[in-house]
C-alpha cells in the first residue's frame, strides 16, 4: 500500500500505519520517496488515456510518498477495506478515506486490489532497479 502525498502532508502516516498495526497486520517494508513521473505513469497504468489521468500524476509526484508492503491473513481485502471506498463521499466512517478525505482526487492511500496487482507495485517500488 501507499500513502500518497496528500496522506504526508497531512501528517496521516503515523494514523495509518496506526491502524494497520493495531489491526494485527504486519509492515514488511517501507520506503519514503518522491515518485518520478515515469515510475507513477507505470503505477496507474491501466487509468492510461482517462481524463483524470494527468491531474493524477500531478498529484501523485507532487510530494513524497510512502510505500509500504503490509503482511498477514488476507492482506490486500483487509487493507482495502481498512482504506474505504475510492470516493471519499461513498468510503464508510472508520476508513481511512471515510475518516480523513473529502475529494476523489486526493484520496490519502492506495491500496493494491488484488495479489497480481501487489506483486506489480512491490516489483515497482521495491525492485532492484529503484533500490
Ligand atoms: P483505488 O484502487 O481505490 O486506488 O482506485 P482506482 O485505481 O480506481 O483509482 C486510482 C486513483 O485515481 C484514485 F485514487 C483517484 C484517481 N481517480 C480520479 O481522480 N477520478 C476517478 O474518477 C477515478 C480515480
Amino acid at each position: 500500500m501507499m500513502i500518497k502525498p496528500d496522506g504526508v502532508r497531512r501528517k496521516l502516516i503515523g494514523e495509518t500505519i496506526k491502524r494497520i498495526e493495531e489491526k494485527g497486520l504486519t509492515l514488511e517494508a517501507m520506503k519514503l520517496m518522491v515518485l518520478g513521473k515515469e515510475m507513477a505513469k507505470e503505477h496507474y497504468v491501466q487509468h492510461k488515456g482517462k481524463s483524470f489521468f494527468n491531474d493524477l500524476i500531478d498529484y501523485v509526484t507532487s510530494g513524497p510518498v510512502v510505500a509500504m508492503i503490509v503482511n498477514g491473513k488476507n492482506a490486500i481485502s483487509v487493507v482495502r477495506k481498512m482504506m474505504g471506498a475510492t470516493d471519499p463521499l461513498k468510503a464508510e466512517l472508520g476508513t481511512v478515506r471515510g475518516d480523513f478525505a473529502l475529494d476523489i482526487s486526493e484520496n490519502i492511500v492506495h491500496s493494491s486490489d488484488s495479489e497480481e496487482s501487489a506483486k506489480r507495485e512491490i516489483s515497482l517500488f521495491f525492485g532492484k532497479k529503484n533500490r
